[in-house]
C-alpha cells in the first residue's frame, strides 16, 4: 500500500488535522507575504497546500520559488479545513519533494489557444480542466453502460479488427496490406456478433470502429468507439427497447455519479433525467413530411445527412428514433419490413438539440432466401460473405442489434461543438498525430 493518499480523499474530509502525503503535478502556483500557494492535481482532485517561510526547511522553501508549471511533486503536510481554500481544504506543506522539475516554457500557457495549435498540443491539452471532466464523464458513461449490459444478462463479446468484407458499404473502408492480401479495419463488430449469439446468446461489445469518412464535419471521426449489441429471438421493436433501457439506467447512473461533471459542462443533472424515454418513434416517411412543412429540401429516398438531422432535432426536446428508412440507403443486412419491403425494418436514435444520430441498428435478414437476394440486389460478391450467409443455414432465428457511436453520445451528453473533443487522441480525415 502506497503511504500516499489521493487529493479527492483529502476534500472530502476525511483527513482532517491529520498528517498525509500526496503527490502530484503543479497546476499553478503564487507567492505572497513569504507564502508560496500550490494549486496540485493529482488527476482525483486539485487542492490548494500552501508553505510558510519557517515551516519548513529554508532552501526548500527558497527552491520553491522556481518551480514550474507542470512539476510533479510529493507533499508532506497537515490538512486543515479552510473555507478560503478552493474545495474548502488546503494542504500545510511541512516537506517537498520536486520529482520532475518541469521546463519553464510550458507551451500551453494560460491564454488563448486556437483549435489545431491545441490539437497538436493534445497530449499536454488533455490535462485541461474541461478535458479532463470531458474524459471523466466518458469513463463513468461507459462504467453506467456496462454495468446495464452487465445486469441484463449481455455477455462481453470481442470480433476481430482486421477482416476481409465490409458491413457498412464499402466507401469508408480503410485497406490495410495484410501480409500478400487485403485485408481491412472493422466497421462494426456486427456481422461476427452475429455468429456469436448463436454461442453466448445476448452480446456486447466496447471497441474501435473505423471509418475512412472524406467528410470534414463536426460529427465524424475516423476511428471512433462504438459500443454494440446483438440478441438473438429480437424484433426491431425490441432492440429499441433495449436501448431505451440502456440510457434510461446511463441517464440515472450520470446524475447520480457524475453530477459535478455534468455541472461544469452546462448540462445540469435534471436536465439528462427529463430526457429520459419512452423515446418517440417515427417513420422516415413521417420525417419526410415533417422537413417537407418546414421547408426543407429533401427527397424521399435520400439518407438523412447533417442539415436535415439538425433541422429535424428542433422538433423534439427527447432524443427520438427514426424508423423504417428505404432500403437503398441501409446496408443488405437490414430485413425488409414484410408489409412493405422497400423499407426495412431499421432504426437509428437522433439526440436532440441538433446532435442528430447516435446509434443505428435494427433488425436483421435472418432468411436465407432473402439474404442471397438482398446481396444480389447491392451488387455485393456472395463469396465475401460465405460465412455469414451460412448463419442463415444452421440454426437461423430473428435477431437484432444496434451501434452507439460513444464519441457522438458524449458530445451530445456534455455540449460538446465538436466530437474531437470527446475523445483523447481525435483521428480526424488531416489528423492522426499525436
Ligand atoms: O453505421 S452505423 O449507423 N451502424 C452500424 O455500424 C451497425 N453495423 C451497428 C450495429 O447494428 N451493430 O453506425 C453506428 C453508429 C452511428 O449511429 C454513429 O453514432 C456512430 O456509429 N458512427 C460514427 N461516430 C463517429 N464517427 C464516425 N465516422 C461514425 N460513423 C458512425
Amino acid at each position: 500500500m502506497s503511504e500516499f493518499v489521493d487529493i479527492s480523499s483529502v476534500l472530502s474530509g476525511q483527513y482532517t488535522g491529520k498528517t498525509v502525503q500526496v503527490r502530484g503535478w503543479l497546476d499553478n502556483m503564487r507567492s505572497s507575504g513569504g507564502i508560496h500557494f500550490f494549486m496540485v492535481r493529482d488527476g482525483t482532485g486539485l487542492i490548494q497546500c500552501t508553505m510558510k517561510k519557517g515551516k519548513v526547511d529554508d532552501t526548500k522553501f527558497e527552491e520553491a520559488k522556481n518551480l514550474t508549471q507542470e512539476s510533479s511533486l510529493e507533499l508532506t503536510g497537515t490538512v486543515y479545513e479552510d473555507k478560503r481554500a478552493p474545495g474548502g481544504y488546503e494542504i500545510r506543506v511541512e516537506n517537498i519533494n520536486v520529482v520532475n522539475l518541469a521546463e519553464a516554457d510550458y507551451p500551453i500557457a494560460k491564454k488563448f489557444h486556437g483549435p489545431e495549435f491545441l490539437l497538436d498540443h493534445r497530449h499536454l491539452w488533455i490535462r485541461s480542466p474541461k478535458m479532463q471532466t470531458i474524459l471523466r464523464l466518458r469513463s463513468k458513461f461507459l462504467e453506467a453502460a456496462r454495468e446495464w449490459f452487465q445486469n441484463n444478462g449481455f455477455t462481453e463479446f470481442h470480433s476481430p479488427t482486421l477482416i476481409t468484407a465490409a458491413c457498412e458499404g464499402g466507401s469508408t473502408l480503410f485497406s490495410v496490406k495484410y501480409f500478400e492480401q487485403e485485408a481491412y479495419l472493422t466497421q462494426s463488430w456486427q456481422l461476427y456478433a452475429e455468429a456469436a449469439i448463436a454461442s453466448l446468446g445476448k452480446i456486447y461489445t466496447v471497441a474501435p470502429s473505423f471509418r475512412a469518412e472524406k467528410s470534414r464535419t463536426r460529427r465524424h471521426l475516423t476511428e471512433y468507439w462504438h459500443l454494440e449489441a446483438e440478441a438473438p429471438w429480437c424484433d426491431l421493436d425490441c432492440i429499441m427497447m433495449i436501448q431505451e433501457s440502456l440510457f434510461s439506467h446511463v441517464f440515472s447512473r450520470l446524475a447520480e455519479k457524475a453530477a459535478k461533471e455534468l455541472e461544469m459542462l452546462g448540462r445540469p443533472p435534471q436536465e439528462l433525467l427529463r430526457m429520459s424515454p419512452p423515446f418517440q418513434r417515427v417513420r422516415y416517411d413521417e420525417v419526410v413530411s415533417i422537413l417537407e412543412k418546414k421547408g426543407v429540401k429533401f427527397e424521399y429516398g435520400n439518407d438523412l445527412g447533417w442539415v436535415e438531422e439538425k433541422q429535424l432535432t428542433e422538433e423534439f426536446d427527447k432524443p427520438f428514433f427514426v424508423t423504417h428508412f428505404p432500403k437503398g440507403i441501409k446496408a443488405f443486412y437490414h430485413k425488409p419490413d414484410p408489409s412493405n419491403p422497400n423499407v426495412t425494418l431499421s432504426a437509428d436514435l437522433l439526440a436532440p438539440e441538433g446532435y442528430g444520430e447516435i446509434t443505428g441498428g435494427g433488425q436483421r435478414i435472418h432468411d436465407l432466401g432473402e439474404l442471397l437476394k438482398r446481396i444480389e440486389e447491392e451488387n455485393l460478391n456472395p463469396k465475401d460473405y460465405e460465412w455469414y450467409i451460412d448463419l442463415r443455414r444452421y440454426g437461423s432465428v430473428p435477431h437484432s442489434g444496434f451501434g452507439l457511436g460513444v464519441e457522438r453520445t458524449v458530445a451530445w451528453i456534455c455540449k460538446l461543438e465538436h466530437i474531437r473533443d470527446a475523445i483523447a487522441f481525435p483521428r480526424l480525415i488531416n489528423r492522426v498525430y499525436p
